[in-house]
């Protein structure tokens, strides 16, 4: 259970037209459940004379809409940092949050190029500082006629285990040039994902060519250069934390394809200064004359085991071993402890996580 004050749709990408539209939008706290929307207020973009509060007046006749230049390469941006997303959303009011666990969407009858393709559903608590709670992409193509369509949402616990703040491209070589050219690096928080690095900031180690801003924008059109073994990272702001499935990167075309990576590292940070590895590729040669997109995984990091001991352990004489075999940074005794002969001992070993209870005899 999350509450918060703010929950918004951010469009980052449409099914073909530049503005973003819809009839209706509901934030629910159960599936199926009563829309929490009516007493707040709406917010969200507001450039082409139709207001985020046409979308919650429960009047399909009435729309929000906004522009946002989505159309130019799939969505994944337009080299305008300023105009990349549009959203809707809603403030439920200070002293009243709200747990949105689903959201559904009305689009516009008779403009199926203006509904969502890519979006995102986050919550504030400000209306500065937006989590994203959960991503949808690819969503499929709307009936001309208006659609209602709804999106679950997980529950917010916390950032997934390995999610930071910081991000890095470090680069040992090209394939061949002095310097290493890109013209977009996407971060995806899901394989076959889209471009997040709408907020935040970015940053290199070297330039002979464009800026880091050049790399993360989304789009082809813009890039950054460097030498072979500089890197390219990208902050994606306080409070804002992202684990990622994969780094998609783009190549340069022809007759540039020796200014590709061909050996880097993916690097991870909370801090901009002490950097993880997360994931190490090498040997990347044969890019494609025409720009080519690679993918690169990168894999989560698995969090150490928790466990808590729940039930009472009976007196007992030998000896007891409860072994994992990944790190214990958590072992959590709600029962009694006996007194007991012997030894208890807790290992690496095999893997046994969650919960122990009912014990009764350990032999
Ligand atoms: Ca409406
Ligand atoms: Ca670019």
């Amino acid at each position: 259970m999350a509450t918060h004050r703010y929950w918004r749709i951010a469009v980052t990408n449409t099914h073909g037209d530049n503005v973003v539209s819809l009839e209706e939008v509901e934030f629910r706290a159960t599936a199926g459940g009563a829309d929490l929307t009516g007493s707040g207020a709406a917010l969200g973009t507001n450039n082409v004379g139709y207001a985020p509060s046409g979308a919650f007046d429960n009047n399909a006749v009435t729309i929000w809409a906004a522009s946002a230049s989505l159309g130019a390469e799939g969505g994944v941006g337009d080299g305008n940092s300023s105009n990349h997303m549009a959203w809707v959303g809603y403030d439920f009011g200070a002293g009243t949050p709200v747990d949105v666990r689903e959201v559904l969407i009305q689009s516009r009858a008779g403009f199926a190029g203006q509904a969502p393709k890519n979006i995102l559903i986050q919550f504030s608590d400000d209306a500065t500082l937006w989590i994203t709670a959960e991503t949808f992409w690819d969503i499929p193509a709307w009936s001309a006629l208006g659609e209602a369509r709804i999106y679950t949402i997980p529950e917010w616990m916390d950032f997934p285990y390995g999610a930071r703040r910081y991000w890095r491209i470090q680069f040992s070589d090209s394939n061949g040039d002095t310097y290493i050219a890109i013209p977009t690096a996407d971060f995806h928080d899901k394989v076959g994902g889209r471009w997040l690095s709408f907020a935040g900031t970015a940053s290199h180690g070297h330039t002979v060519g464009g800026t880091a801003a050049d790399s993360f924008d989304g789009y082809s059109g813009s890039l950054w250069a460097g030498n072979k073994t500089t890197w390219i990272q990208f902050d994606f702001g306080a409070g804002v934390k992202w684990e990622f499935a994969e780094l998609a990167i783009l190549s340069r075309a022809s007759p540039y394809q020796a200014q590709a990576p061909k050996d880097f590292i993916i690097q991870a940070s909370d801090d901009g200064s002490t950097w993880e590895d997360r994931a190490t590729i090498s040997g990347e040669t044969g890019w494609g004359a025409g720009g080519e997109w690679r993918y690169f995984p990168i894999t989560a990091l698995e969090p150490p085991a928790e466990i808590e001991i729940a039930g009472t352990l009976p007196a007992f004489e030998g000896s007891m071993s409860i072994t994992f075999d990944v790190p214990v940074f958590n072992i959590a005794i709600a029962g009694t402890l006996p007194e007991f002969l012997g030894s208890m001992s807790i290992e690496r070993g095999v893997r046994t996580m969650g919960r122990i209870s009912n014990i009764t005899t350990i032999d």
